[in-house]
């Protein structure tokens, strides 16, 4: 009796360290570029609902596999410049990334929305297209949105609208009035800034992620401290600027939502719905999710 109840032990003690092994080498990973040569390129045929684009994509997997891709667009007289490195970064790590401008710099999030799954077609679209870079190399269906605050709404919105063409959504310190999304049936990871002045995430991004079923899988991460920037590129301006730099733990999250949920790869689903690491529980403010 006792030599099995020490067997049962250390049986449980090992697959706990070797978890927590195979967890710190994850996350480690997923703070950095990832393993993928990254090209860029913007010429590919135009649409009407938005001005331009970057795509990023992974070079060095297209000899080996297809892969899913994800539409970005900025906020509120932001360009693509200011979430380029969410292109470098995720590109790197192996999906397709379209960084769009919006037409105009004023665009409400109703009109990001529709730029965003315009911006999930051309990805597709390239894909299909025989002198595109991503000839042959897309994967239709794993398509997600994501965005930054007027953006972020849009991501939202585009998620609530067209959700039967997506696999996810990425909200960055959203912003949309009485934004009600209750009708979302996508994973959806919520960023948000504890001292967002511009998009208070009291009013805009935890509500957003509150009106959400409850049934769908959905996170809610809060930077302590954090302003309306911090997932943004660093690019040196003041108005844009992320206050502090939390893109190893946002980059983090990002990746591995995208990598469960487009590409359903579960070995990511301990990174996301396991324990927050100590040294990010100290960098949050508040920390909600749904496991589905
Ligand atoms: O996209 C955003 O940064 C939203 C900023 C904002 O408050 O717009 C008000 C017009």
């Amino acid at each position: 009796m006792k030599s099995k109840t020490n067997f049962i032990f250390l049986f449980l003690t090992s697959v706990l360290w070797i978890n927590a092994a195979a967890q710190e080498a994850h996350i480690s990973q997923l703070e950095e570029l990832g393993p993928y040569e990254v090209e860029r390129y913007n010429d590919f045929p135009t649409v009407p609902q938005f001005a331009n684009a970057d795509i990023y994509y992974p070079k060095s997997k297209t000899q080996i596999q297809r892969f899913g891709g994800v539409a970005i667009s900025p906020g509120f007289r932001e360009k693509k410049e200011n979430l380029s490195w969410w292109g470098k970064l995720l590109a790197s790590h192996g999906f397709a990334v379209l960084i769009l401008d919006t037409n105009t710099l004023n665009d409400l999030p109703e009109i990001r929305a529709e730029a965003l799954i315009a911006g999930v077609n051309v990805l597709r679209s390239e894909g299909d297209r025989n002198a595109s870079p991503l000839s042959g190399k897309i994967e239709p269906e794993n398509m997600a949105v994501m965005g930054h605050s007027m953006g972020g709404g849009g991501a939202l919105l585009a998620a609530q609208l067209y959700g039967d063409e997506l696999k996810a959504a990425i909200p960055l310190t959203s912003w949309q009035p009485d934004g009600q999304f209750s009708k979302i049936n996508i994973p959806t990871l919520a960023i948000a800034g504890e001292v967002d002045r511009i998009a208070d995430s009291k009013v805009h991004a935890f509500p957003h992620y509150r009106s959400l079923p409850g049934n769908i899988a959905k996170m809610y991460i809060e930077i302590k401290n954090g302003n309306h920037f911090i997932a943004n590129t660093a690019t040196g301006q003041d108005r844009l600027q992320p206050n502090i730099d939390v893109h190893d733990l946002v980059g983090r999250f990002g990746i591995a939502w995208l990598k469960l949920f487009l590409d359903e790869d579960e070995s990511y689903r301990p990174l996301i719905f396991g324990n927050m690491p100590e040294k990010d529980a100290t960098r949050i403010s508040r920390w909600e999710f749904y496991e589905n």
